[in-house]
């Protein structure tokens, strides 16, 4: 049995080779967009359904309660708060000042979250879009606090997760749950329509214990310029704003990133990751050992029992 220090490298053939020897390019998307079986009705129409499949993403406003967005806010505060949490070491804190920026694992270690992770208006529509049991790859609050809340550069979640966590194909998507106002001044999530077609190949060798640097700054596993160029003069840049309670759906693959915030006013959201069960992740893509079970799940893949909403 080799040990966790020791890259075991994947020996599987790679779909979607990036990093290392690879070149800055488009690749082209290998995998269905929607795996739904659409012969019968799902928890989003037609055209909702087409939207996604068109551009990557959907933005649905006003699904939660006022009552339920308040019980988020105060757990986002609680959180934010929690001693025991900041000492965990599981904690990213903001570059250049010790303010929290993401707190991981939240569909476990927060009560709250975990009945909002398996709420079906989430797992439900995860589980119809992906046309399987669905597990969390990996849950977050992401803070992006007033005055110098930093940026979240340009990047395909999948190819971060395909490269160093080992997720095989782009069967997962992203769910934000605004938990504050994301105005268009306070850095909301821009995505870059259509992009989630192609598969941006990136360049240089992955850090050891990149996680340690990329959730805070991500300077690997990040477009060229030229390709980012590509992908906004062929789809543009929509930025997700939207009230406390909407939620942004996100294929794996679509192009996103975040400004900086130097408003008053913080930016925060919820994330749920929903992976496929099929889509397991395997052993990483590049020659770094499997990142921690906080950020990717891998020893607890725990298909997720959905509840009705608000259940
Ligand atoms: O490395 C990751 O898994 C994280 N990085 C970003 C910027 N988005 C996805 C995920 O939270
Ligand atoms: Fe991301």
């Amino acid at each position: 049995m080799k040990s966790a220090n020791v890259p075991v490298m994947n020996t599987q053939q790679d779909r979607y080779p990036s990093r290392g020897a690879s070149k800055a390019q488009l690749g082209k998307r290998l995998d269905p967009v929607i795996y739904a079986d659409e012969t019968g009705s799902g928890p989003i129409g037609q055209d909702l359904l087409r939207q996604y499949e068109e551009n990557g993403f959907l933005v649905l406003d006003a699904v939660f309660s006022e009552q339920e967005i308040r019980s988020f806010q105060q757990e986002l505060e609680q959180l934010k708060g929690d001693e025991q949490i900041a000492a965990s070491g599981e904690t990213i804190t903001e570059p250049g000042n010790g303010e929290i920026r993401s707190i991981f694992r939240i569909h476990q270690i927060s009560t709250v979250f975990k009945k909002l992770a398996s709420d079906s208006r989430l797992a439900g529509l995860a589980q119809y879009l992906l046309n399987d049991q669905v597990y969390i790859h990996q849950s977050r609050l992401n803070y992006k606090p007033g005055f110098r809340g930093k940026e979240f550069y340009w990047h395909s979640d999948f190819e971060t997760w395909h490269v160093e966590d080992g997720m095989p194909a782009m069967r997962a998507l992203s769910m934000s749950i605004t938990l504050t106002e994301n105005h268009d001044t306070n850095g909301p999530l821009m995505l870059i329509p259509g992009s989630h077609q192609y598969y941006v190949v990136c360049e240089g060798e992955t850090p050891k214990n990149h996680f340690k640097s990329s959730l805070r700054k991500q300077e690997y596993g990040v477009p060229s310029d030229h390709c980012l160029s590509q992908l906004t003069d062929q789809g543009g840049i929509v930025t997700a704003t939207g009230k406390p309670g909407s939620v942004v759906v996100f294929d794996c693959n679509t192009m996103h990133g975040s400004n900086g915030n130097i408003t008053p006013y913080p930016r925060s959201n919820a994330f749920f990751v929903y992976n496929a069960i099929s889509n397991r992740v395997v052993a990483p893509f590049c020659d770094q050992p499997p990142r921690p079970e906080y950020i990717c799940a891998r020893e607890t893949i725990d298909p997720v029992i959905v509840a009705a909403r608000g259940g």
